[in-house]
């Protein structure tokens, strides 16, 4: 522990509004770096920091010591609860530049025209286990994105794989749950998991990418991203159109197989960590071109799915990728703390000409996040540096705990005579009408078995052995009864027969 730290950061917490520009622009104290001596976080000089002050050589410890409580109160609270998902990630920043006109889809500032620059923040993570856990494990890895525009943040919260396990966020807890170690044993154990998942067909194209090769990806460099969710993009005339976001590495896709997953992770726990913040310090900066797929509303009831549901890919020769720009990551970050730990994405932080779409695991995941990030970190962690917006910011959203933003107007309510800030122009949101019943249902083209048959088909016949393997394995769990065991079985055999025929020869039973 580095009592040195702690004071600088308290110090940050409290010269920080004082230092603010006018612009907005955020900037840290550098005198708490040039002090030459030790302080308590409010200032005063520690004339000893290495004993305790005692009656006496050999004490009792007197309760006015106040810098040894404030030392030890500072520490005890220096861990925040960590994620309840993605807990374990290593964050960087750099810049995205637009390299193609996408402005005829969206009138979004930051994708205005070529050459236009945008500084980020990312950070790539493992979902299910803890914040210290190995980074080898087969688990999908997060890649969220926050671009600071001057229209206010865009985090793309996004996964190295391109759909999800569910298309409802209603199982998101079960599913988290189902995924996390046993709450008895604090195993993860595959007969939960695949006990859960026997009763959702729906996540069958999840798992040929989680028990694919794919599934362990070598580090967090040679990985893609994908918003998994539809978004929508809205131009200046009002036009519409869904749109799903794709991060391609230029140093290309590499993963792990088991062994190779083995030696990596054996002697070190912090390798793909390791991996970025090497890289980036020795000048070999990892990047990534952003790519996105646009479909007209119209053409969604001419589709065998729903294009909404998280579950499915939109097939590329029907909705070809389209490139947009760039992102280099040029800049490890200076504090895991602040950077990583205190860093808060949210899939419903969009800007103008960007918006959600009907997508029903999108329009969960719009409340959970900033939800749990005000339990997580606290009522006002948009102030901290790293989630505050780079541009001027203004509301009456205001007090709370830990608020430190300088503030000295006199009216703090709206409308007002007095008070000259007005409300922003208008500007396009989609325009469609929104009608039905209450209901509490499954979307109509569920069409679970389709494309997990055909990912499963497109592979060489060692990579669907090696996927089969895992399977027999996952399914051999002694606790998995033959029923579940038979359930998954048939749903192989609908996504592709042969498949399920294999999986129920190795297994002893019959498909
Ligand atoms: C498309 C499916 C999903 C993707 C791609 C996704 C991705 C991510 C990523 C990348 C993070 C890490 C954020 C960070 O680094 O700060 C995250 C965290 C989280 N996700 Fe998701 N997630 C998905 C679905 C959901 C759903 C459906 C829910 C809940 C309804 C959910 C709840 C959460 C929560 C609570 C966190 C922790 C946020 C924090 O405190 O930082 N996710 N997710
Ligand atoms: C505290 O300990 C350090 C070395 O650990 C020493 O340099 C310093 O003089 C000590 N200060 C006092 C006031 O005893
Ligand atoms: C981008 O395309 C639009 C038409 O779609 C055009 O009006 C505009 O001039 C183009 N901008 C640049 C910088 O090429
Ligand atoms: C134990 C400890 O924290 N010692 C530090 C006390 O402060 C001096 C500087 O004033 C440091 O050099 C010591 O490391």
């Amino acid at each position: 522990m580095d009592p040195y730290k702690i004071c600088f950061w308290v110090l940050v917490f409290f010269f920080f509004p004082y230092l603010r520009g006018t612009t907005g622009e955020q900037l840290l104290p550098s005198s708490a770096n040039d002090s030459p001596f030790w302080t308590t976080n409010s200032g005063a000089p520690v004339w000893n920091n290495n004993s305790s002050m005692t009656v006496g050589t050999r004490g009792p410890i007197l309760l006015e010591h106040y810098h040894l409580l404030e030392k030890l109160a500072n520490f005890d609270r220096e861990r925040i609860p960590e994620r309840v998902v993605h807990a374990r990630g290593a964050s960087a920043k750099g810049i995205f530049e637009v390299t193609h006109n996408i402005s005829h889809l969206t009138f979004a500032n930051f994708l205005r025209a070529p050459g236009v620059q945008t500084p980020v923040i990312v950070r790539f993570s493992t979902v299910i286990h803890e914040r210290g856990s190995p980074e080898t494990l087969r688990d999908p890895r997060g890649f969220a994105v926050k671009f600071y525009t001057k229209e206010g943040n865009f985090d793309l919260v996004g996964n190295n794989f391109p759909v999800f396990f569910i298309r409802d966020g209603m199982k998101f807890p079960d599913m988290v749950h189902a995924l996390k170690p046993n709450p008895k044993s604090h195993i993860q154990e595959n007969w939960r998991i695949l006990d859960f998942f026997s009763h959702h067909p729906e996540s069958l194209h999840m798992f040929t990418f989680l028990f694919d090769d794919v599934g362990i990806p070598q580090d967090y460099r040679h990985m893609e991203g994908f918003g998994v969710n539809t978004y929508t993009f809205i131009s200046q005339a009002g036009k519409v159109h869904f749109v799903k976001f794709h991060w391609k590495p230029t140093c290309g896709v590499r993963s792990l197989l088991e062994d190779e997953a083995v030696k990596v992770g054996g002697s070190d726990h912090s390798h793909a960590t390791r991996d970025l913040y090497d890289s980036i310090a020795a000048g070999n900066y990892p990047e990534w071109k952003l790519f996105i797929q646009t479909m007209d509303p119209d053409h969604e009831d001419k589709l065998d799915f729903d294009p909404l549901d998280a579950t499915k890919i939109w097939p590329e020769d029907i909705f070809p990728l389209q490139p947009v720009g760039r992102m280099v990551l040029n800049k490890n970050i200076d504090n895991f703390f602040a950077e990583n730990e205190q860093l808060a994405f949210c899939p419903a932080i969009v800007v103008p000409g960007i918006y959600y779409s009907d997508d029903k695991l999108l329009q969960t995941r719009i409340f959970s996040y900033a939800d749990t990030q005000r339990y997580r970190i606290g009522a006002n962690y948009l102030q901290l540096p790293a989630n505050a917006p780079k541009c001027i910011y203004h509301n009456n959203h205001h007090d709370g705990a830990m608020n430190f933003m300088h503030r000295d107007e006199e009216v703090n309510y709206f409308p007002s005579r007095f008070d000259p800030v007005g409300e922003a122009k208008k500007y396009p949101i989609p325009s469609n009408v929104l009608m039905g019943r209450r209901e509490k249902r499954v979307i109509e083209k569920e069409n679970n078995f389709k494309q997990p048959g055909e990912r499963y088909r497109s592979w060489a016949p060692d990579r669907r052995e090696r996927f089969i393997s895992r399977w027999i394995e996952a399914l051999s769990d002694p606790r998995l009864t033959h029923e579940i065991r038979s359930i998954w079985i048939s749903y192989w055999s609908q996504a592709d027969k042969p498949l399920g025929q294999k999986i129920a020869k190795r297994l002893n039973m019959s498909a």
